[in-house]
């Protein structure tokens, strides 16, 4: 076996199609050359790379599950997996951007928007002229965010929102932000925001050691008004919300593939050239205990993705399916990434080398999109039957 090319131990090239592969291969010669080489600045920087939106959306990496009516690429499950997956071998916070336009926000106003919304945003988000966030988490509800407090109330033919979000992704340079809120009765709505609105501000959460390369921010709604124009009518409910983090955890299973790759890549290659007591490292059987937990841990996550991605092109995943794919995939993709920077040794803490990066990225990777804890629960549910969210006082 070649040391140097891709890690494919079972043949999963072989399952995928041929439009599948040139979708691959021409998201990973973009990514890796125009991307990976300014990443570790940006990272340091704290900043994502926001003029690359436009040419992600030219190559049809935003909304690439959208329709082609809709100006999206029309991928299949799959194909939008390997999206994915090629994004966050470069950075988690480039995946989060994607992840976020696509399927957070795209695919609800494909789901549930009006035809106007539809016509209105998602050609320019399809296109990258547009920057869409979702906000659902608030301060004191992120993992039950059925407990939200921000409200919407009915004002003539207007609506009015009021409340705080926070940790959203894009938040500070997005043109519309898909908000939920609760209105008097209970009912859950979601609203495209258009972020230069009165009462509208959204301040950059900064100083973080995770996903520096991704915009994270509150929104804070003060009496906003909104016209019922601006509502998506087909969801009144926490199904609405939900179903968008079962689309968006889908992509987070495969992307972990990708973090994880390069961080086993990256191990392979450095304990093949270095050497330590006289041999290189990749000769000690600890090293290689390291590589070959590496190697079958991604080998199991590509097969886990492969057949999820088909489940969901035929239409027949669960949201369990997905939370199974979540929580297995970003855990392994962490602790490889964990366990590369341990082979590259002093190396691994700097931003030459990528697995520290990727590790300090996937802290939030297992937190977001549902906490590890949380895809326990809703396994745990689905295998007994019983609800253990809230446990009896
Ligand atoms: P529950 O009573 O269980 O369900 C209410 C209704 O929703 C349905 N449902 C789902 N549908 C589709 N997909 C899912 N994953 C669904 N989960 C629930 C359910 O069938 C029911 O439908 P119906 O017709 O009976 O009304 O709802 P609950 O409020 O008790 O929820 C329980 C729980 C804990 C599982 C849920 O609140 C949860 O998943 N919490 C985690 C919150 C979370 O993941 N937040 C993520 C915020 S967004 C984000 O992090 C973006 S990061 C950026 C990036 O992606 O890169
Ligand atoms: P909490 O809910 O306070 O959880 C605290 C701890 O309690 C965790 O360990 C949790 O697993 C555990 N816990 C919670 N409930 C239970 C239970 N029932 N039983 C046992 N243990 C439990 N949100 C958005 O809406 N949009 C975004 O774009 C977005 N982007 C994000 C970007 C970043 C960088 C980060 C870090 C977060 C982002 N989030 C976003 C928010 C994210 O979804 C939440 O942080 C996550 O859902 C967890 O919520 P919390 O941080 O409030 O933790």
């Amino acid at each position: 076996m070649d040391p140097h090319a891709e890690l494919d131990f079972f043949d999963v090239n072989e399952l995928f199609t041929e439009a599948e592969l040139m979708v691959r291969d021409e998201i990973r010669t973009w990514a890796r050359s125009e991307l990976l080489p300014r990443v570790p600045q940006l990272w340091e920087d704290g900043q994502f790379p926001r003029d690359v939106v436009p040419e992600m959306g030219r190559l049809g990496f935003l909304g690439p599950g959208t329709s082609e009516e809709y100006g999206g690429a029309g991928f299949g499950g799959v194909a939008c997996g390997i999206v994915a997956q090629e994004l966050e071998w470069v950075d988690s916070g480039i995946r989060s951007f994607a992840s976020v336009q696509g399927s957070l926000v795209m695919q609800p106003i494909e789901e549930w928007g009006s035809e106007d919304q539809k016509a209105e945003w998602l050609p320019r988000l399809a296109a990258g002229r547009a920057v869409g966030c979702f906000g659902l988490t608030e301060p004191d509800f992120g993992s039950n965010p059925a407990g939200m407090r921000t409200h919407c109330q009915r004002d003539g033919s207007d609506w009015l929102l009021s409340g705080q979000k926070m940790w959203i992704t894009n938040g500070s340079f997005a043109d519309v932000a898909l908000v939920w809120a609760k209105d008097e009765a209970g009912a859950v709505h979601g609203f495209l925001v258009d972020t230069t609105l009165d009462g509208f501000q959204a301040p950059v959460q900064g100083k973080k050691w995770s996903l520096r390369c991704s915009e994270t921010s509150e929104l804070l709604l003060d009496q906003v008004r909104v016209p019922d124009a601006a509502r998506l009518p087909l969801v009144q409910s926490m199904k609405g919300p939900l179903s968008c983090l079962t689309q968006a955890r889908y992509g987070i299973a495969w992307g972990a593939i990708g973090a994880a790759k390069a961080c086993y890549e990256e191990a392979l290659s450095y304990s093949l050239s270095r050497k330590i007591f006289e041999r290189p490292l990749a000769s000690f059987q600890l090293t290689q205990e390291k590589l070959a937990d590496m190697a079958a841990r991604i080998t199991q996550a590509q097969l886990l993705c492969w057949r999820l991605g088909r489940l969901k092109e035929q239409g027949t995943w669960t949201p369990e399916q997905v939370s199974l794919a979540k929580r297995q995939n970003v855990r392994m993709a962490l602790d490889i990434a964990r366990s590369a920077r341990t082979l590259l040794a002093a190396n691994g803490i700097t931003l030459e080398y990528h697995s520290g990066r990727h590790a300090c990225n996937l802290e939030t990777v297992l937190t977001y999109e549902g906490t590890e804890e949380i895809h326990t629960l809703i396994l745990g549910q689905a295998l007994t039957g019983i609800q253990a969210f809230q446990p009896e006082a």
